[in-house]
């Protein structure tokens, strides 16, 4: 594969740590055993980097922050080298693929479209780099005022398993536009790619100590990034619960925060939808990587009147859903544990418990390997919008379909939950169509269509629970930098 790994006979690959342009192993020598949630096989291993390594990481950011190669590199500079990375991510496309799938159990074919936004993220930042400028602002006679958006300077991303690759790529690409330095925590279940990524990152040209990455456990080396003195601004995606905890240990610095937190994101499926339009979409909203997706569409709002209709035909289609090895490349690959497989079982059957009817299940492939997290993805039906199945946030290929009256029904169903990151309308009347876009309380609000984690452009991000300030896009661009005002009194 590469130089970046030594093969051991015990540990099969072992992978580094990314500090200060150079490999490096974690300062205790501890290790992490890395298995494929596909067959429950230890294939590699990663450093169990401690504050000890953190810090070492924190500090080769903060010198290369303060030293200027990267942050007083002209903007255009900076671009070409994001630029770079976008062609040398699609010249290891395969291999990413592959090893991201590996890695966290989804078909490949998913991996091959993560690995495609990974590289639309580098080009569009790349891209961006020298097009994001300040303002002048009239201001008094004999005055002339004008803003710099400057980079933080130390950010810390932690991210999580789900999307490895696309998650690392939205954050670098932007906080690295912007000039900061960057120490990435990528979660313990799914480290490897963020590795290659730093690797390819150093060979694209991007200075030393600009982009380190560090594995580890959470709460070990990712509450020791959090809290470091050190570190400017913190990034992360992951659980409402955890995002919590690090804006705590990021507020002992008082640091500015992205947080990037749960869904339980509704579609809404009005009585003159073009339900068979809606009906491929609304089902891969659920099953998308498992449906480990903060937008997932977890929740159907249906019209009474619709309602029979959509629910024959997601039932239909459900039934049909089969799970596997992530090479096997079926409809949805492993979840990403075992604790995972087991919290989304343990959901659901506490739903059935409570008399709430499956309408279909989906099937784990005969072939599939017995220590695969395999789980078939279930519909449940008529369920009420209190329930905990629609309320929380199960983080797997389990949907939650609930009927509607009217329209001021629907908004009240969708905004009823403690999330708001998504919301998906179906609907032909153009009026209504913008009456419920605003109305829904959602980071991101498609009509006719829903685009789970698609769309790089699209700036994303959540109301309530779901977090706050925005990621992708340009919008990023404000969140990785600061306004600076400039006044001249020139009398
Ligand atoms: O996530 P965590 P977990 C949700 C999903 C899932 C649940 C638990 O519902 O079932 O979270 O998953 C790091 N200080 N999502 O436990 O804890 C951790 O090492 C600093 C939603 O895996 O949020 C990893 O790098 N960092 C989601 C990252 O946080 C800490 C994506 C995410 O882990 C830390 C993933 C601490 N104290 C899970 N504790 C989404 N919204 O996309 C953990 N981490």
């Amino acid at each position: 594969m590469g130089t970046h790994i030594s093969r051991t006979v015990a540990e099969g690959l072992a992978f580094m740590n990314f500090i200060d342009g150079k490999q490096a192993e974690a300062a205790s020598g501890a290790r992490i055993e890395v298995a494929s949630p596909s067959d429950g096989k230890v294939f590699a291993s990663i450093p169990e980097s401690g504050k000890e390594d953190v810090d070492r990481a924190v500090r080769a950011a903060r010198r290369a922050f303060d030293e200027g190669a990267w942050s007083r590199m002209p903007a255009v500079e900076r671009g070409r080298c994001l630029t770079r990375l976008f062609q040398l991510v699609e010249r290891h496309g395969e291999e990413l693929a592959a090893l991201e799938s590996r890695d966290t159990g989804k078909p490949v074919r998913q991996g091959k479209a993560d690995v495609t936004a990974t590289m639309r993220y580098y080009e569009f930042y790349g891209g961006a780099a020298d097009k994001i400028h300040g303002d002048t602002i009239p201001f008094l006679d004999g005055y002339t005022a004008l803003t710099l958006r400057e980079p933080h300077g130390v950010v810390a991303g932690i991210i999580p398993w789900n999307y490895p690759l696309q998650i690392l790529a939205r954050v670098a690409g932007a906080a690295l536009a912007m000039g900061n330095t960057l120490v990435v925590k990528p979660a313990e279940d799914a480290s490897l790619t963020a590795i290659r990524i730093a690797e390819l990152a150093h060979e694209a040209g991007i200075p030393e100590g600009v982009f380190n990455v560090i594995t580890g456990y959470g709460r070990d080396a990712g509450a020791a990034l959090s809290a470091h003195p050190l570190v400017d601004y913190v990034t992360f995606t992951g659980s409402t619960l955890t995002g919590t905890a690090i804006q705590q240990a990021a507020a002992v610095n008082n640091r500015g925060v992205t947080m990037e937190l749960g869904g339980k994101s509704p579609q809404i499926v009005f009585e003159d939808a073009d339900i068979e339009a809606a009906l491929p979409v609304l089902v891969n909203a659920i099953i998308q990587n498992g449906g480990q997706t903060c937008s997932a569409g977890s929740r159907i709002l249906v019209q009474r009147p619709v309602y029979e209709a959509v629910s024959r035909g997601l039932s239909e289609r459900f039934a049909k859903l089969t799970a596997g090895p992530h090479d096997a490349d079926l409809d949805l690959g492993a979840l990403i544990n075992r604790r995972q497989a087991e919290r989304v079982a343990g959901m659901v059957a506490a739903a059935e418990a409570a008399g709430i009817p499956i309408l279909a299940r989906g099937s784990v492939h005969a072939e599939a390997p017995d220590g695969g997290y395999y789980f078939a993805p279930v519909l449940f039906g008529a369920v009420d919008p209190e329930a905990a199945i629609a309320q929380e946030e199960v983080f797997g290929p389990v949907l939650a379909v609930t009927p509607f009256e009217d329209e001021a029904d629907a908004i009240r169903i969708a905004n009823a939950t403690e999330f708001g990151l998504v919301a998906g309308i179906w609907t032909k009347d153009g009026a209504r169509q913008h009456r419920v876009a605003k109305r829904v309380r959602a980071g991101q609000v498609f009509v006719n269509g829903y685009g789970a984690g698609g769309g790089i452009e699209l700036p994303f991000g959540g109301f309530k629970k779901s977090g706050h300030g925005r990621e992708k896009g340009f919008e990023a661009l404000f969140d990785m930098s600061a306004t600076k005002t400039v006044v001249f009194n020139h009398g």
